[in-house]
């Protein structure tokens, strides 16, 4: 088994929370005292933590979740964003960030309580399943700051809510609570807070039955597919689905069935 390199060394990270539980990474954003704007340091590390998954194959799940209560992420850090110039504005950032995450071959959970405004809510929209509760406020207030949505908000949301809705939240800036956020499509699970763990693990065990590696082409055949045309992305679709009918996973997974008993899946 290929290992990472101390993905979660508590030394490591100053503004993240790392902890690993069998195949579950929880990644906490940790600046409370900022509603855990994201900054230049908090962006890095997480930079390092889908760095160092992306080679540990017994991580299968990477939870991202908030300390404070309060906040989510309160979205880019804008004491840093005041000084940036337009040439520092090009630079992959945020935005390259958030495509490594939404490309991680791992399954991606946001776990959202409080804030999740501008950044911070780019960033769950780059995860694959986001969990909010109804303290969760999601919102793209950045025209108020004289910028527009820069790591991924106009298309994420646009593709998650559809041209109208997004174009709303953008233009007015309004902030949705988590059960509207689910009623339009931007969270997959709306939660009562006492029982947020409880269902994020609800989740997770689902998603830990499934072979590993048709997860992962799956999830990339979603996410590619999505922006190609029908006929390439269902091309994509059946280059996938052969890779996975030539591992050992799908003869178990098959085999299971058939003998009536769980899979036990190899991720070969
Ligand atoms: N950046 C820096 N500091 C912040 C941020 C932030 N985004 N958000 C909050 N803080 C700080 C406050 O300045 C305050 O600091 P201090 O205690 O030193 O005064 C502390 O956190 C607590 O904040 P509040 O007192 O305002 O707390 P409230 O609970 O009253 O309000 C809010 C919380 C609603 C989250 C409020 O703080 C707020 O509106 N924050 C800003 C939200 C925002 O505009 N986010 C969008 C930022 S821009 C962005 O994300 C762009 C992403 C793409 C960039 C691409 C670049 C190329």
């Amino acid at each position: 088994m290929i290992m990472s390199e101390n993905v979660q060394a508590p030394s490591k990270y100053e503004n993240l929370a790392v902890k690993q539980d069998d195949s579950v990474l929880y990644v906490t954003l940790n600046r409370p005292d900022t509603r855990n704007a994201l900054d230049g340091k908090t962006l890095r590390e997480l930079d390092q933590v889908f760095t160092a998954v992306e080679m540990d194959e017994e991580i299968r799940v990477i939870v991202i979740q908030s300390t404070g209560g309060k906040s989510f992420a309160a979205g880019a850090d804008i004491k840093q964003l005041h000084e940036r110039t337009a040439l520092e504005a090009l630079i992959p950032g945020m935005q390259g960030l958030y495509s490594k995450i939404e490309n991680c071959p791992k399954v991606t959970i946001a776990a959202i309580t409080g804030y999740a405004l501008g950044g911070g809510c780019e960033l769950a929209m780059a995860c694959d399943i986001r969990m909010a509760t109804k303290s969760a406020k999601f919102g793209l207030p950045e025209l108020n700051l004289g910028i527009i949505p820069g790591a991924g908000g106009t298309q994420r949301l646009a593709r998650m809510v559809g041209k109208g809705r997004a174009l709303d939240m953008i233009i007015t800036g309004k902030l949705i609570d988590g059960e509207e956020a689910e009623r339009i499509g931007l969270v997959t699970y709306f939660v009562e807070k006492e029982s947020l763990q409880e269902e994020i693990e609800k989740v997770i065990s689902n998603i830990l039955k499934k072979g590993p590696v048709a997860l992962q082409l799956a999830k990339l055949a979603v996410h590619k597919g999505y922006d190609l045309d029908m006929g390439t992305a269902l091309w994509l679709e059946k280059l996938s689905q052969a890779v996975v009918f030539g591992t050992e996973d799908k003869k178990e997974g098959t085999l299971a069935f058939l003998e009536k008993r769980n899979a036990n899946f190899i991720h070969k």
